[in-house]
């Protein structure tokens, strides 16, 4: 067989496996090495092939996509630079446990350090940020070599998808020329009506034995609190308030813990501990003796200091992905076991707990607070936390709202309250990056409708180049932009204090006009002037289709005054209750 259809039949047989894996969206970014897997690609009727030219942007918008179906999705780019430029969306992924699987194209070994161009050193690029490099035989078409692509291919995707999920690199050496036969025949001889292995995979549990010892160690505490962070599973929040229900423990539930929106028992779910948690008299009135803590580390440092400030406490860490979140190095038992699962099995085995005297005391300060949140209202017109703290009200049922990192996520945990509409909440929280957000969310709306998006100024400006996906696939998206103009988290922090490289260094306002670029991608911009405006606008967007931008100027200084009288004023208010309860 010639060398067209050894490369054909070889990386046919790879994606009709890939296929045969589960994987049904590939991102693609245009070149010349990847030339061949791009047009099999493109060839398979089953796969929805998305052109993306910018690989940074791709690659964040095909972990958007893995974020909102759970499934590994595929990258492919061709050699250099553009692997490189992967890496960002490769280490969120990493980080907060979204399948990848990334396809790049490279020189063949007799063209690597001789100064060839183009090519780079693409073995081991990621580094420890995959769970898996492979660097592909180059392809032959012979039965060994067709089982073994496929079986790479297999065996990459169901890495992928373990838990704690994550992305898998493949690195293809290719040699010119670089063009497949397309035809039928070849093709044909690439399928088969099944994958050539099946993966069986399970969730990890831990054994009967370890639950008894859990169950003793649970015996009779009445002071004690479950902590979630940002957990995947959907039959999660029904498991927990369950939990939570016969232990008597108040759950205090990160935004992308999922808890604080939905159809389960909200009874038990605490909203507002960011708020009450930095008050000194509170954090004496509720010291746990213990702490079950589920899916990643809060967003909340009000908690993350209280989990921090309790070391006598007995912890329990539950990690469904044998990972070891525990940054205050306090746990005292690590378990690994599917955090679903875990609940469920630990109810068959615990005595209920009858006393509600701790819990109560959670109550009370979770509803003190909300009420002091009223305060919200007295905010200047076009304020950060009351966007929010409106938005619980504003946005429609089962929609998925987004969140930029800086203050996006901070003012979401502090005023994003629970409420029955079932709202996905979604964010880059496994690196914290301000790059790539624009893409990710564009990816998730691909398969979630309708999205918000809420960002600031310097995030947006950071993947202006993501909003091409949106224009060209003609995805909705619904953009909320704070602009600030510049990074407004940095006047919350010691810096701050320091004005005389402030702006420069921190403040870093970019002085733009947004709606230029908005227009480019054909997008509707509007700038809002108040909050009647944004409720029109917004039930208006429904209407409209393609990137939409809703553009919220706000000043730095004054945001961070208002919130900080808010904290002052609520803290007030919690210490005075606490004291007249200890009295
Ligand atoms: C890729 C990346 N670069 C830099 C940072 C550091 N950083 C954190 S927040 C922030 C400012 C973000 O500004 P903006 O998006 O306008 O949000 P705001 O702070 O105004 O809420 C910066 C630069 C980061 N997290 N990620
Ligand atoms: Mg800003």
């Amino acid at each position: 067989m010639s060398h067209q259809e050894s490369l054909t039949v070889y990386l046919a047989a790879f994606v009709a496996e890939l296929v045969h894996s589960g994987i049904t969206d590939v991102v693609v970014s245009p070149g010349s090495r990847s030339t061949p897997i791009a047009l099999v690609l493109a060839e398979h009727p089953k796969l929805n092939v998305h052109i993306h030219v910018d690989e940074r942007s791709a690659a964040f918008f095909a972990l958007g996509i893995a974020k909102m179906t759970n499934r590994p999705t595929a990258i492919l780019c061709t050699s250099g630079t553009a692997a490189a430029n992967y890496f960002p969306a490769i280490v969120e992924a990493h980080y907060a446990r979204v399948p990848l699987l990334v396809l790049t194209a490279d020189r063949p070994h007799e063209l690597r350090e001789i100064g060839a161009p183009q090519a780079i050193d693409q073995i081991h690029l990621y580094g420890h940020h995959v769970k898996w490099f492979a660097e592909m035989a180059p392809p032959e078409n012979s039965a060994e070599m067709i089982r073994y692509a496929r079986t790479v291919c297999s065996r990459a995707a169901a890495i992928a998808k373990k838990a704690p999920a994550g992305p898998v690199h493949l690195n293809f050496p290719l040699r010119e020329p670089l063009i497949p036969r397309l035809d039928e025949q070849l093709f044909h001889l690439a399928e088969r009506s099944e994958g050539y292995v099946k993966v069986h995979s399970g969730e990890l549990i831990i054994q009967d034995e370890n639950f008894a010892y859990i169950a003793e160690k649970l015996k009779g505490k009445e002071r004690g609190m479950i902590v979630c962070g940002n957990i995947g599973d959907e039959k999660f929040a029904e498991a927990v308030t369950r939990l939570g229900a016969v232990l008597k423990y108040p759950i205090l539930a990160d935004p992308l813990s999922q808890l604080r929106s939905g159809n389960h028992n909200l009874e038990q779910i605490i909203d507002t501990y960011d708020t009450f948690l930095r008050n000194e008299e509170a954090k004496t009135y509720l010291k746990p003796d213990v702490i079950l803590r589920f899916g990643a580390m809060p967003v909340s440092k009000a908690l993350t200091i209280f989990i921090k400030e309790n070391p006598t406490a007995d912890q329990f860490v539950i990690d469904g992905g044998g990972g070891w979140r525990d940054p205050a190095v306090l746990s005292t038992d690590m378990i690994f076991c599917h955090e679903t699962v875990f609940c469920e099995k630990l109810l068959s085995q615990i005595e209920e707990i009858n006393s509600t005297q701790y819990l109560e005391k959670w109550q009370q300060l979770n509803l003190l607070t909300k009420e002091g949140m009223t305060k919200v209202e007295d905010f200047s017109n076009l304020s950060e936390g009351k966007l929010f703290y409106q938005l619980a009200e504003i946005l429609p049922e089962n929609a998925a709202l987004f969140v930029g990192n800086s203050m996006p996520i901070r003012d979401l945990d502090s005023f994003f309250l629970n409420n029955n509409k079932n709202i996905k909440i979604i964010a880059n929280r496994g690196a914290n990056g301000i790059d790539g957000t624009v893409s990710t969310a564009i990816g998730a709306a691909l398969y979630s409708q309708p999205l918000y998006l809420v960002l600031g100024d310097l995030t947006f400006f950071h993947d202006l180049n993501g909003l091409l996906a949106a224009k060209k696939f003609n995805i909705n998206i619904n953009i909320i932009l704070i602009n600030n103009n510049g990074g407004g988290i940095f006047s919350f922090l010691p810096q701050s204090e320091h004005p005389k490289h402030f702006e420069l260094l921190f403040g870093t306002p970019l002085d733009i006009e947004f709606e230029h670029a908005v227009r480019m991608f054909n997008g509707y911009f509007t700038k809002i002037t108040d909050w009647d405006h944004l409720r029109t606008e917004l039930k208006k967007s429904q209407k409209i289709s393609g990137i939409k931008v809703y553009e919220v100027v706000t000043k730095r200084n004054q945001n961070r005054d208002e919130h900080r009288d808010f904290w002052q004023t609520v803290s007030q208010e919690i210490a005075n209750f606490v004291k007249g309860e200890n009295e």
